[in-house]
């Protein structure tokens, strides 16, 4: 297995709206991320993947790009970006850039000549059809709700929009398109950044027959078959690397819904020469049921646990994996995952746990370090989030109760993920002077970064262990996996060894004591390296949400 830095290194994934605002305008920021980026170094982490910044009308909050090449102003603008750069480079920090191609906004300069008329020079950057005996071309539905096609009344056509209607899709097998982009990745890579996540990455090569989809209430299926692994996309992939990335030293991760194992594999082969990880959704998805994440399923651990293990084995020989429990896109690790009431610090730190000592690169989305949790607003007014509120829009529409539903939205809102950064117990936990963009978390009294980094049993000091431990004993990056117990429902135990060392890592799940069944793991012959326990080295049982993590002898 080939060594690099982006395997070894640790990501902190920054979403800047929500993250430190220096203006006080209620909006994170440039110049707070470079404010708290002596905080960041000092968790250890290696690189950061900063969401996008660029110029956007924010339908999306910056998924909706208007111009590639600009930093927006309400962020502070190119002055702050090279700033930031700068300071993070000194540092010995690597800035990832999100890359949103797969459409952009409907702002953007092409899409505003595009639907100009028919005949004009951009009309082909985006997909435009003509009404189907005047409905859309096709029952594509959007991720957000409701149809993919949005009518413009100019020429009468109907543009796709996987997304928003003000989030048009690009049309990549335009070569002109491909061109454009091929220019903006070079632009980034020549201004110093070290790499890119691509947002939706699966979906740039569609089925360009538009068919109906057979599957309209599956909706996993319609998009694995249908808008996502077009026939092009490896094509696309590997040109983009072979113009562009492989002139620099710069790692990629590609996001993607319809990625999973019989696919995942194809993306980041490295013979194939197209993207170093992916973000493919089968563990995050794991508790949603066939309409999605409003129709949530009860979360099996012997499922979760076969996630891990099935795609570690996939990619160990050729691959390289993506670790993570959570992002902007979803609720909180620890109120999903864990149990964020009466056992909030010791699951939190479990998660860590499992995240660092996990094979393939570690990814830490912004306040998980502290354990932030789910926020429950009392009303849909207090909600910001296009996902949320199309999902709400819909049930309402089809007359359910909404009292019920708002209780779906506190678990599953994506706006749990983006609720303010909690710095310190002052009023807006310290985020922001002014009248912060959403709500913050009431937690932040008891949850915050300044009280964790008093308490030398904090989450956040917890992290430092683990990544410290990480780093230091690289078994943990690239050694072997193997989960022992797959179908137990309370605990995950497996090894990491390579063929110096070997080490057991125990994870109890649940709320309750359970006891190990010792009897072929030879307990005996460790030794407690870490725990989330004080106090505490039973090889009988752990306590609930116990995690240890032991060396053989
Ligand atoms: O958010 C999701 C589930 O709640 C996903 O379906 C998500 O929409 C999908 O993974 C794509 O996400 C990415 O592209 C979107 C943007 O809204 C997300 O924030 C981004 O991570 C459109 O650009």
């Amino acid at each position: 297995m080939k060594k690099t830095w982006w395997k070894e290194g640790v990501v902190y994934q920054i979403y800047p709206r929500s993250f430190n605002d220096t203006t006080g305008n209620g909006i994170g920021d440039i110049y707070g991320i470079i404010e708290k980026l002596d905080y960041i170094k000092s968790l250890g982490v290696d690189i950061i993947w900063l969401c996008p910044v660029y110029d956007s009308p924010n339908d999306d909050n910056g998924y909706d790009i208007s111009d590639y090449r600009a930093i927006s102003e309400d962020f502070g603008g190119s002055e702050a970006f090279g700033k930031l750069l700068e300071g993070m480079h000194k540092r010995g920090l690597k800035l990832v850039m999100d890359l949103v191609l797969n459409h952009s906004s409907d702002e953007h300069a092409w899409f505003k000549e595009s639907r100009k008329s028919k005949d004009n020079p951009y009309r082909d950057y985006y997909f435009w059809k003509p009404s189907k005996n005047g409905n859309p071309p096709n029952n594509w539905v959007s991720f957000f709700s409701g149809s993919a096609w949005k009518k413009d009344n100019i020429t009468d056509e109907y543009f796709l929009h996987l997304f928003t209607k003000k989030q048009p899709d690009l049309n990549w097998e335009n070569p002109k398109v491909r061109k454009e982009i091929h220019d903006i990745v070079e632009y980034w890579c020549k201004k110093g950044v070290d790499g890119f996540r691509m947002d939706v990455i699966s979906l740039i090569s569609k089925n360009l027959d538009f068919p109906d989809s057979p599957y309209p209430d599956d909706y996993g299926k319609t998009i694995k078959n249908y808008y996502a692994n077009g026939s092009k996309i490896h094509q696309y992939l590997n040109e983009l690397n072979r113009e562009v990335l492989s002139k620099y030293d710069i790692m990629t991760v590609g996001e993607g819904p319809g990625i999973d194992l019989d696919n995942g594999l194809n993306y980041v082969n490295e013979d194939r020469n197209e993207l170093n990880m992916i973000f493919h959704f089968d563990h995050m998805f794991i508790d949603n049921g066939l309409g999605g994440k409003y129709d949530p399923i009860d979360l099996s651990l012997p499922k979760f646990k076969k996630v891990f293990g099935d795609w570690d084995e996939k990619l160990k020989d050729k691959g390289w994996g993506s670790i993570f429990l959570g992002n902007h896109d979803f609720s909180r690790m620890v109120s999903r995952f864990g149990n964020d009431s009466t056992f909030h610090t010791e699951s939190a730190k479990l998660l860590a746990m499992l995240l660092l000592t996990l094979r393939g690169t570690v990814y830490i989305y912004q306040g998980d370090e502290i354990g932030m949790s789910n926020v429950a607003y009392p009303s849909i007014e207090d909600y910001n989030d296009v996902e949320t509120l199309g999902s709400w829009n819909e049930a309402l529409a089809r007359g359910e109760d909404m009292t019920e539903f708002l209780k779906l939205v506190h678990k599953q809102s994506r706006d749990n993920a983006r609720t303010p950064i909690q710095w310190n117990s002052t009023k807006n936990a310290g985020f922001s002077i002014g009248n912060p963009w959403l709500k913050v978390n009431k937690k932040y009294q008891t949850i915050n970064v300044e009280a964790q980094e008093q308490d030398e049993n904090s989450i956040l000091n917890f992290y430092r262990r683990m990544i410290a431990f990480r780093k230091a004993n690289p078994v943990m990056v690239y050694g072997d996996y193997e989960c022992i117990n797959k179908a137990d429902k309370n605990l995950y135990i497996y090894k990491r060894w390579n063929d110096h060392e070997s080490y057991i890592i125990l994870l109890n799940f649940s709320n309750d004591m359970q006891s190990i069944n010792n009897s072929e793991l030879n307990l005996s012959k460790t030794e407690l390296k870490v725990s989330n326990y004080d106090n505490t080295n039973s090889i009988e049982a752990l306590q609930p949400w116990e995690a240890q993590l032991r060396k053989y002898n």
